[in-house]
């Protein structure tokens, strides 16, 4: 608020001084003024104010560059992020040389051409040389750097996943993301966004959520049809209920058709395996990501990698890197103890929008494999909650409403 105010003040101070200005110059002609044109004086100190004003500038630069470097972000935690950093500060050099070289001249020819009377001005219609230099010299640079960036996104875009990658699912609804992993077998299990419940968010296809799905909408179902025989005929409770039981039919059938499934198909989900608020990578081996949405566009972005894809619903997009920094080394580097390397979503999907985010830890891959060990698959996690009920029932009461919608 107070940097608003001083700016305000500043700008209304430019403002009256201007005002003035024309009040004076308005008066000096009254007065059956004298010439419009400004004395030697006057020219030579304002010269010398673009050379104060050259110096100033750079000083501004320099502080902002000492000032707010660090706030950038640290060095890249991946194999081609590296490389990525190396193209973006070639930019960076030739942006800063162009930006010196171009204004140190405006100021200093403003200086150095101050008005003088006795001087006239050289006059030349074309310079054949200077064309071709000022043609070439960018064209040149335009090239290196275009090509050197086709080449970068080429090698990080086409470059084959190894077969030893750890596959990982990124899910992400409004507003929080799911992590999912491949699990023992390396495939995720085949999903579907109609099979989504309470116990089941990422709705992955399995013998056991196949049957525990139709059983949930068979009792919704039911339940459509008692209220639908209570109904008083003719009135809209009688219509909203047919049509929710038409829509469940949908479902059913839809869902039903998953059991075509082949057997071995299914059970590629058991082992998976789901985790939130945090997930684990190794350091050293390629992590391949597959990304899908539940709702609208989101978009996972992984600063520290220099990773970015976009998650759109109804397809899959992938990316994979190789994670070179462990959480703990970059706490070390950074000096930070609290460190930790995020996912965020950069696509403005939502009021919460600005919430969503997923911290990742990068330890060793010995640390990761023990972790993993550790962790519920979903065959393992689906059975409690569906044995003795206990699923969450607000979460399931979203899921509904969601497919409904
Ligand atoms: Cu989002």
């Amino acid at each position: 608020m107070t940097i608003f105010l001083i700016i305000l003040s500043l700008a209304l101070a430019v403002l009256a001084a201007a005002q003035l200005m024309r009040v004076f110059e308005a008066s000096a002609k009254l007065k059956g003024g004298t010439s419009e044109l400004p004395s030697d004086a006057e020219n030579k100190y304002q010269a010398k104010m673009m050379l104060v004003f050259l110096a100033a500038y750079f000083s501004f630069f320099a502080w902002l560059v000492a000032k707010y470097g660090d706030k950038l972000l640290p060095e890249s935690a991946s194999e081609h992020g590296v490389h990525l950093d190396n193209l973006l500060d070639f930019n960076f050099a030739i942006i800063t040389v162009v930006f010196a070289i171009t204004h140190v001249f405006l100021f200093y020819f403003a200086f150095k051409y101050v008005f003088n009377k006795d001087r006239k001005a050289y006059y030349f219609t074309h310079s054949n040389r200077l064309e071709l230099l000022w043609t070439t010299v960018p064209a040149i640079f335009l090239a290196v750097i275009v090509i050197w960036g086709l080449s970068e996104w080429i090698d990080i875009t086409m470059d084959e996943t190894p077969n030893d990658a750890v596959v990982i699912e990124l899910y992400p609804k409004q507003f929080d993301w799911t992590a999912r992993y491949a699990g023992s077998d390396s495939t995720l299990g085949a999903s579907n966004y109609m099979m989504i419940s309470g116990t089941n968010p990422l709705g992955v296809i399995t013998d056991q959520s196949l049957e525990s799905r139709i059983l949930e909408l068979e009792t919704e179902k039911a339940e459509f049809q008692s209220e639908l025989d209570a109904a008083p005929e003719g009135g809209v409770k009688e219509v909203e209920m047919i049509e929710k039981i038409e829509k469940w039919d949908r479902i059913l059938a839809k869902v039903r058709s998953f059991t075509d499934l082949d057997a071995a198909n299914r059970m590629l989900g058991n082992d998976d395996i789901l985790v939130k608020s945090e997930f684990v990578i190794p350091r050293g081996k390629e992590v391949a990501f597959k990304f899908r949405s539940r709702d609208v566009i989101h978009s996972a972005y992984m600063p520290h990698f220099r990773a970015q894809m976009n998650c759109v619903p109804g397809m899959v997009t992938e990316f994979h890197f190789k994670p070179t920094i462990t959480t703990a080394e970059m706490r070390e580097k950074t000096q930070n103890e609290n460190f930790d390397y995020i996912l965020l979503c950069n696509k403005i999907c939502g009021a919460a929008h600005y919430n969503m985010q997923m911290n990742i830890k990068v330890v060793e891959e010995e640390e990761f494999n023990k972790w993993m060990q550790g962790q519920k698959t979903f065959a393992e996690s689906i059975t409690p909650a569906e044995e003795n009920g206990t699923a969450n029932a607000g979460e399931k009461d979203y899921v509904i409403s969601m497919i409904e919608y």
